[in-house]
């Protein structure tokens, strides 16, 4: 079977949902993502109770200083998480206190968002965080899968690097765009979870991205 490039943003919050979703999905997914709102309702133990289904990706968005955002990452790594994602606007030294809290761990840092406000601050240092994040040792970036000409400006100084994307679907992006603009896989939430037949929905992103990469 061929690795699916996507990554579910489980964004729902009642524990039969959340895991059935995983239990259905899992299988053709890359991972499942989850943020505050799961592990705040459920405890950290959703991390390992999802990692039977998928690898977890722990969107904590850290951006704290050193200490804390290493406490935070070793429990995210203890409970069996793939994967976490950290702002990189803190500096260099709170990055890199996540890439050292586990090596375990792939450490993706947010070097753009999704969103209008993204313009306000973070899109002006854009070259700086991801220069600073790549000598912190991160696996990879977060890079809005919306914005096209930003993702592709982040591929081009990100090297080898690996790029998740999201604003796919309720956000406008599409996942071919995102893909040939340097995603390398793309981040999808309410597109899937909120349709009426999320399997299907997978199924058919999996096969167009597939398809598009046999062209
Ligand atoms: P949706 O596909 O439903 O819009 O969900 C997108 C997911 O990606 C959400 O979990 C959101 O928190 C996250 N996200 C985002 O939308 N923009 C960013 O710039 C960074 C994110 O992590």
């Amino acid at each position: 079977m061929v690795e699916s490039r996507v990554i579910l943003a489980l964004d729902l919050t009642g524990e039969d949902e959340i895991m059935s979703m995983a239990r259905d999905l899992g299988k053709d997914l890359f991972a499942i993502k989850v943020s505050w709102a799961q592990t705040m309702i459920h405890g950290a133990g959703i991390i390992r109770r999802l990692s039977e289904h998928s690898k977890v990706i722990c969107d904590f968005k850290l951006a704290d200083i050193p200490k804390t955002n290493a406490q935070i990452a070793g429990i995210a790594a203890e409970h069996g998480a793939w994967g976490i994602i950290t702002q990189a606007f803190a500096g260099t030294d709170s990055v890199k206190a996540v890439v050292e809290a586990s090596d375990k761990l792939k450490v993706f840092a947010v070097v753009s968002m999704t969103h209008g406000g993204s313009s306000q601050y973070i899109d002006g240092h854009i070259e700086d965080m991801v220069r600073d994040s790549l000598s912190a040792g991160v696996y990879g970036f977060v890079a809005p899968g919306n914005k096209p000409e930003t993702l592709a400006r982040i591929r081009s100084i990100s090297g080898p690097k690996k790029i998740i994307s999201p604003g796919i679907g309720a956000q406008g992006g599409d996942p071919l765009t995102a893909l040939r603009n340097g995603a390398d896989y793309v981040i999808v939430g309410r597109a899937i979870y909120q349709s009426h037949d999320p399997l299907s929905v997978l199924k058919r992103m999996n096969r167009t991205v597939h398809d598009a990469q046999m062209e």
